[in-house]
């Protein structure tokens, strides 16, 4: 190093970076992007994707490159015979009917933790039970745990202050909960329900999935020593905004939520010695490196990983991709 870098470098502010771990891609994620790329592998470009695979702009635009188109709804699909992907959150039970009315090949990422909700959401309507979904109202998983069912089985439990008053139909009564809410929030919702409906029955397994849990914990984890902490994710992500919230409860000052290394201001750590950053688990590495590159601009900074629990978790890929790909055709 020149004496001139040198200097410049003595001249940036120390910054103390905790990194919280895990943070980012849950095996879920990870799953529904292989999806995509797979079925482009196999059937070739445009491989039609129904809604965000996964709640990030940059995996979208990453995936645009390689030849998926994204829609909302099926009736934005041409009968040209190319492949569906339904997205991680999951869909009603009316999408792959439609799909399959059209003849259309479809693949679904939707996560296996969300599905096991949806089966066990059938299992309860199955023994007569009404079910109280916590979760929040036009978020795609909400939409499609409830799309399992017939219309008016199942009533949807916001917050707390809905768990106080909610009067569910006379009955047996069950809850299910979304994937990516609050662990704390969720306990506190679960405990009103369950004074006011001795009865209740709760799922086998927690339904907070465990990469939810997680994120949650090892953000809790840095917030007692962080002035501010990056929350790497989209604003339309449930389990990044929880992650913000979750910082900002355990104590730490401010937390914000950026997509990216550009959205991000680095003179908002000015002043501060010690920062910590996680992402939501549709936020790729990659980003959270841009954010920590933005940091190394202004200052000297120094990483400290902070882990609460290894994962190792990983899902299959459904079977109609499992086989060999077909030989690429000889010129
Ligand atoms: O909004 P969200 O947290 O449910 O979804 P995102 O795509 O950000 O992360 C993956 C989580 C999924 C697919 C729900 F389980
Ligand atoms: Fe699956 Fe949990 Fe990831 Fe959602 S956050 S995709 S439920 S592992």
């Amino acid at each position: 190093m020149d004496q001139t870098a040198g200097a410049l470098l003595a001249a940036k502010p120390p910054l103390t970076v905790l990194l919280a771990g895990p943070r980012g891609f849950c095996a879920g994620v990870d799953r529904a992007i292989k999806i995509v790329e797979e079925a482009i592998a196999r059937f070739g470009a445009p491989v039609y994707v129904r809604h965000e695979i996964v709640h990030n702009r940059f995996v979208v635009e990453s995936l645009e490159a390689q030849g998926a188109v994204f829609v909302e709804e099926l009736d934005e699909i041409p009968d040209d015979g190319q492949p569906v992907v339904f997205s991680a959150h999951g869909v009603p039970k009316s999408v792959p009917e439609a799909a399959r009315a059209r003849q259309m090949l479809y693949l679904d990422a939707t996560c296996p933790l969300v599905s096991k909700v949806h089966r066990e959401a059938e299992r309860h309507h199955a023994n007569a039970r009404h079910i109280l979904l916590i979760g929040h109202a036009g978020h795609p998983e909400v939409i499609g745990t409830m799309g399992q069912l017939p219309p008016g089985s199942v009533t949807l439990v916001e917050d707390a202050d809905a768990a106080r008053s909610v009067s569910p139909p006379p009955g047996p009564l069950a809850f299910t909960t979304q994937t990516t809410l609050s662990v704390d929030d969720t306990a506190e919702i679960v405990a009103i329900l369950q004074s006011r409906f001795p009865g209740l029955s709760a799922p086998t397994k927690e339904d907070i999935c465990y990469a939810t849990t997680n994120r949650q914990a090892a953000v809790k984890a840095i917030a007692g020593r962080s002035e501010m902490i990056v929350v790497v994710g989209a604003p339309n992500s449930s389990n990044s905004v929880r992650l913000r919230e979750v910082a900002e409860r355990a104590g730490c000052p401010r937390a914000i939520l950026v997509q990216r290394g550009r959205d991000f201001d680095p003179t908002q750590a000015d002043g501060l010695r010690t920062i910590g950053i996680t992402a939501g688990a549709s936020a790729p590495e990659v980003l959270v490196e841009e954010v920590v590159s933005r940091l190394r601009e202004r200052f000297a900074v120094t990483i400290e990983e902070v882990i609460v629990a290894e994962e190792r978790i990983t899902f299959k890929l459904p079977a109609a991709l499992m086989g060999d790909r077909q030989p690429e055709p000889v010129r």
